[in-house]
């Protein structure tokens, strides 16, 4: 096939709703946007263990400790299936783990804020949990299999973890007044960032035109966005918390909330690695490689071993 029937028969793939899967011909394009996408993704799941996993040894119960134990192991999980998903579009899980300890490859900027009491653990499950569920539920149907497929998955344990994060705050909300005020602090400081999640404005959104045609996104950034506010609004009203935007309105025309502008300055210096937390988030990966670089050697040396084993039985038991 010449490379421009190759490239009809791919696109009218896409357009018949058939999964483009790893050993199918794609464009080279079509391949990079999802090695990127995929491993900011991956590296967003890793990078957002630390804020929450700060908390672990002081949740205040038991119960609490062991969810939320379960829900940053979750995250980690999250991270080595989406890396996996790179590696079936060709990428070296070492190459994009190199990219993103030298600050080349992008995180969500979400994780570059700082947890400053419990109940911002209750702000992430609830709001950005639920701002990453908005967005992947409709990445279980993109059009590259396994990253579909890896969806499904993580979209249940992020609904578990968007349920714990909200009956955090319905508890504090419904507290004493002190517990109320954090409730509300948190909400307050996470509201906003929650929402440039989504990423910039369609109309300054590099990828998405493309994405789109590819069904690689299915809705926009600001379709999302407007979706997620819509739906968190009134759970902010159901356990007694205001929305700190003066300008969020009831749209009856629109049938959709009405919202106030981004910061969207703000938005591009973080992303840009300006952000209260980036530099702290990046030594933290980076001490956990450095620490982990035994793992890795012993896991090689084991590997390696078991390899010989195979080849040269006997020689490899004598040499044992
Ligand atoms: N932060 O043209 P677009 C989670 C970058 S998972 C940083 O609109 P695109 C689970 C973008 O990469 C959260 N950078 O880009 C959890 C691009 O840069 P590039 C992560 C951002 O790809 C919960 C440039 O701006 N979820 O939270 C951000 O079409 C709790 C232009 O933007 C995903 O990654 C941002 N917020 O749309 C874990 C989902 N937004 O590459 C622990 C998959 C945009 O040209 C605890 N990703 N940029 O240098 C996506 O759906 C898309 O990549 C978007 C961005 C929607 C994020």
């Amino acid at each position: 096939m010449t490379s421009l029937n190759l490239e009809e028969n791919f696109q009218s793939k896409i357009d018949t709703e058939i999964k483009i899967e790893p050993k199918d011909w794609m464009p080279d394009a079509y391949r990079k946007t999802l090695i990127r996408q995929i491993s900011q993704h991956a590296h967003s799941e890793i990078v957002g263990m630390l804020p929450e996993g700060n908390w672990i040894t002081r949740a205040p119960s038991l119960r609490r400790k062991l969810i939320l134990l379960a829900k940053v192991q979750d995250e980690g999980g999250h991270g080595l299936y989406l890396y996996s998903a790179a590696e079936t579009l060709g990428a070296d899980r070492d190459e994009l783990v190199q990219q993103l300890l030298t600050g080349k490859a992008k995180y969500s900027s979400i994780f570059n804020y700082p947890t400053l009491n419990w109940a911002d653990i209750g702000a992430i499950g609830w709001l950005v949990d639920g701002a990453a569920i908005m967005n992947q539920v409709m990445l279980t149907r993109t059009s590259y299999g396994p990253y579909a497929r890896a969806m499904v998955r993580i979209c249940k344990e992020e609904s578990f973890h968007q349920r714990q994060g909200y009956e955090i705050m319905m508890a504090m909300a419904g507290g004493s007044p002190e517990q109320k005020a954090m409730a509300q602090d948190a909400l307050n400081r996470w509201w906003w960032p929650s929402l440039m999640m989504f990423g910039p404005r369609d109309s300054e959104s590099a990828h998405s035109d493309q994405a789109s045609k590819w069904k690689i996104k299915r809705k926009s950034n600001d379709e999302l966005r407007q979706q997620f506010v819509d739906v968190t609004v009134p759970q902010a009203e159901r356990i007694g918390l205001s929305v700190p935007d003066p300008d969020l309105k009831w749209n009856e025309a629109r049938g959709h909330n009405d919202f106030g502008e981004i910061d969207w300055d703000e938005f591009w210096s973080v992303v840009k690695g300006n952000g209260p937390c980036n530099r702290q988030r990046l030594q933290a990966r980076i001490k956990a490689y450095e620490d982990g670089a035994w793992v890795r050697e012993a896991a090689m040396a084991h590997a390696e071993k078991k390899e010989q084993r195979k080849i040269e039985p006997e020689a490899a038991v004598k040499a044992a």
